[in-house]
C-alpha cells in the first residue's frame, strides 16, 4: 500500500497513539500525524516511530483532517484515529476497493451485517442512527453510519470538495458533499474496537447540535442550488 497515506488526527493521545503506530508497523504505507504544536506529550510519545508530523495551523478535528489530506501527496488517503478504535486489518480490503474497484471513497460502517462496535455508548449509537437517518431522508445518502468517519479514498477526489468544517461537523460535510458531487462510494462492514486509553473528544450535546445545524444548512444550500439550476435551465 505504498500509494496510501494514513492521516491521523491526534489530540492528547500519548497513551493510545504509540500503540496504534506499533500495530501499523506491519504495513508498508505512509503515516501523517496531524496535531497542534503545543501538544508536546503526544509528540514526545511518538518520537521513535517512523511517521511524519504536521502541525495544524488552526484548531479542531476537521481542521486537522482538511490540512492533513490537502498536504498528502499519495494517490490514496485514509482517515485513521489515534485512539486505537479503528481496526487496521480492514485497510487492505479498503485499499483494494479504492485502487482496483475504483471507488472514489470507501466508508467503514458499524451497523451492517458482519460489523460491530465495542466503543459505542447508548448516546453515540442513538446519535449515529439519528444522523444517518437524517442523511438518508434529506440527501438520499446510502450510508448507515454517517459519523464513524473511517474513510479511505482518492486524494484528488477529496481535494475537489473544498471542505470548510474545522470541528466534528466535518463528519457530515464530507459524506454529503461526496454524494452531491456524484462521486462513487461504497460502505463496508467494520469492527470498531474500544478506545485504548484517554478521553473521547466528542461532546454529545455540543457537537450533536453543531452537526444537526450543519445538516440543515447544507440541505437549504442544496435546495437553493437546485432551484437556481432550474431557473437557468
Ligand atoms: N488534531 C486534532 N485531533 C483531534 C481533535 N479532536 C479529536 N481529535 C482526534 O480525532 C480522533 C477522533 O476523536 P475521538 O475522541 O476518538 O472521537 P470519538 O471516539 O468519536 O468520540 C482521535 O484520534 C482524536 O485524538 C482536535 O481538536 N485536533
Ligand atoms: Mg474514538
Amino acid at each position: 500500500m505504498r500509494n496510501l497515506t494514513l492521516v491521523i488526527p491526534a489530540k492528547n493521545e500519548k497513551e493510545s497513539l504509540p500503540r496504534v503506530l506499533e500495530d501499523l508497523k506491519r504495513y508498508n504505507l505512509k503515516i501523517l500525524v496531524v496535531l497542534e504544536e503545543q501538544d508536546s506529550e503526544t509528540i514526545d510519545s511518538i518520537k521513535n516511530y517512523d511517521c511524519e508530523i504536521l502541525f495544524q495551523n488552526k484548531k479542531g478535528y476537521g481542521n486537522a483532517l482538511i490540512e492533513g489530506i490537502n498536504y498528502t501527496d499519495t494517490e490514496f488517503f485514509c482517515i485513521f484515529n489515534a485512539d486505537g478504535s479503528f481496526n487496521s486489518s480492514e485497510l487492505p480490503n479498503m485499499y483494494y476497493l479504492a485502487k482496483v474497484k475504483k471507488f472514489d471513497l470507501v466508508f467503514g460502517t458499524r451497523y451492517e451485517k458482519g460489523s460491530k462496535s465495542d466503543d459505542d455508548t447508548m448516546i453515540t449509537l442513538f446519535g449515529n442512527k439519528f444522523f444517518s437517518y437524517l442523511g438518508k431522508k434529506l440527501f438520499c445518502l446510502k450510508i448507515n453510519d454517517i459519523l464513524y468517519t473511517y474513510i479511505m479514498g482518492k486524494t484528488k477526489s477529496f481535494k475537489t470538495l473544498k471542505l470548510n468544517s474545522k470541528d466534528f461537523r466535518f463528519c457530515v460535510e464530507l459524506p454529503i458533499k461526496i454524494h452531491l458531487k456524484g462521486l462513487k462510494y461504497k460502505c463496508i462492514p467494520s469492527f470498531e474496537k474500544k478506545r485504548i486509553k484517554g478521553l473521547k473528544k466528542v461532546n454529545a450535546i455540543k457537537d450533536g447540535l453543531l452537526i444537526l445545524f450543519e445538516m440543515i444548512k447544507l440541505f437549504f444550500n442544496y435546495k437553493i442550488l437546485k432551484k437556481n439550476i432550474k431557473i437557468f435551465d
